[in-house]
């Protein structure tokens, strides 16, 4: 461990990412890993899972009265996904620009949508928009939990735990590891 070469742990973000179904049945899932790989972030979730309608709704619960919420949900449950936490300075705005626009079309050439995909309902990648939710969807807090003398209060900012709650991600799925390329990455 390598302490001068870590960002302060209030600097590093986690990002919840996942290849959608249809991602996972064109065969992209080693695809849209590597372009975050490649990138210089730090895998510290990952998982194949068929997500339940009750997860994929309180994923999606903020576009509960748009037309195409029913659409979506049988969509994001229509085969397993790819479930990943990248983690990072930085990561969760940089994670969206390398996935590209919701709308493919209007993706830039580039990004994992401008290049894979042609079709909003079928754009193969999710990643957090903030990085409160980053948090929340990715269980971040569960790890930290695991760590002795970690204060959850200062992490959940209110003190609130509730508002922590593990989407994706259960206790003891995510690790912590210091990549042999750090030193490269970050002087
Ligand atoms: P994002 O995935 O780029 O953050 P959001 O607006 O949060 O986009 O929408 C979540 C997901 O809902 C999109 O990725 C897409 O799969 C689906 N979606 C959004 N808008 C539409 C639409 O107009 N038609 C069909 N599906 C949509
Ligand atoms: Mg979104």
């Amino acid at each position: 461990f390598l302490p001068h070469l870590v960002a302060s742990l209030e600097q590093v973000e986690q990002t919840y990412i996942m290849v959608k179904p249809d991602g996972v049945q064109r065969g992209l899932v080693g695809e849209i890993i590597s372009r975050f790989e490649r990138k210089g972030f730090k895998l510290t979730g990952l998982k194949l899972f068929q997500c339940h309608k009750e997860l994929a709704e309180e994923h999606y619960k903020d576009l509960k009265t748009k037309s195409f919420y029913p659409t979506l949900i049988d969509y994001i449950t229509s085969g397993p996904v790819v479930c990943m936490v990248w983690e990072g300075v930085g990561v969760v705005a940089s994670a969206r620009k390398l996935i590209g626009s919701t709308n493919p079309l209007q993706a830039e050439p580039g990004t994992i949508r401008g290049d894979l995909a042609v079709q909003t309902g079928r754009n193969v990648v999710h990643g957090s928009d903030s990085p409160e939710n980053g948090k929340r969807e990715t269980g971040r807090f569960l790890l930290l939990k695991e760590k002795k003398g970690w204060d959850l209060s200062v992490e959940s900012g209110t003190g609130d735990l509730s508002s922590l709650a593990a989407l994706w991600f259960k206790e003891g799925e995510l690790c912590e590891w210091t990549p042999a390329q750090a030193p490269w990455l970050m002087e």
